[in-house]
């Protein structure tokens, strides 16, 4: 089994490695322009500088076809070469990391890798929060509960304050080296901005947007921004 990953990430590396090759593009990413999720494997894809095939499909829409790439009816899903799905963001993200040494945002192994996934988990954990705080405000007004709401905002704050707290001074999540903590975080902060704006995070941690301004000038995040 390990083998045969192995042979897989060999031919990927063949077949995306090179911006300018004549090779079709086989790699395909099923996603929306708003989910957070998708955006996070959408700058991994340029931060690597992997070529890809953007396909837009909400899973919200009645004519999805997401459910019959992954059946939790979720996006993002990258198709690879021989049609084998792969789900969820960080699978794909970790996926895509190990499919060429371009611009690595995780080390193969040892404490730093962790490091990097914590922050990960941290930062998806904040939009888990904030798409469900933003969903229940989507249901009819008498059906909602402001409890449920306030629940899932405390979690973002509380978030916020350890992202806060864990960047310090540091250029970079975990310090003077890009990652994909940095991606993971800049996905969040951003989808924040997108769906749950009166939510001032930026005066409460200047430092987090002292970090934010800075991934936006990254061409893969100008060129991700939610729309919708
Ligand atoms: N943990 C998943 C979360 C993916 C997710 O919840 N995506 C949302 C879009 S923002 C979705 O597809 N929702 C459709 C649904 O829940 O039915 C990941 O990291 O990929």
């Amino acid at each position: 089994m390990a083998q045969r990953y192995a042979i897989r990430g060999d031919d990927a590396l063949q077949c995306y490695n090179f911006s300018a090759s004549k090779q079709p593009l086989k790699m395909k990413l099923i996603g929306s322009l708003t989910s957070p999720y998708v955006r996070k494997a959408r700058i991994v894809l340029a931060e690597k500088k992997i070529e890809y095939e953007f396909v837009l499909d909400n899973p919200w829409n009645a004519d999805t076809g997401v459910p019959k790439l992954n059946p939790l009816g979720k996006v993002p899903v990258l198709v690879l070469d021989d049609d084998s799905t792969l789900f969820d963001s960080r699978v794909i993200v970790e996926y895509l990391d190990s499919v060429t040494p371009n611009n690595r945002l995780l080390p193969a192994s040892g404490r730093e890798r962790f490091r990097i996934k914590r922050w990960e988990a941290l930062a998806d954990g904040v939009l888990d929060a904030a798409v469900a705080a933003f969903l229940e405000t989507r249901r009819p007004e008498k059906e909602q509960s402001a409890a449920a709401i306030e629940r899932q905002r405390e979690k973002i704050d509380r978030s916020l304050e350890m992202m806060s707290e864990e960047l310090g001074e540091q250029p970079w999540c975990t310090g003077n080296v890009f990652s994909l903590a940095d991606v993971a975080v800049g996905s969040a902060l951003g989808y924040l901005d997108f769906r749950l704006a009166d939510i001032n995070w930026r005066e409460q941690h200047a430092n987090l947007a002292r970090l934010f301004d800075e991934l936006t000038q990254r061409p893969s995040f100008a060129e991700t921004v939610p729309q919708g």
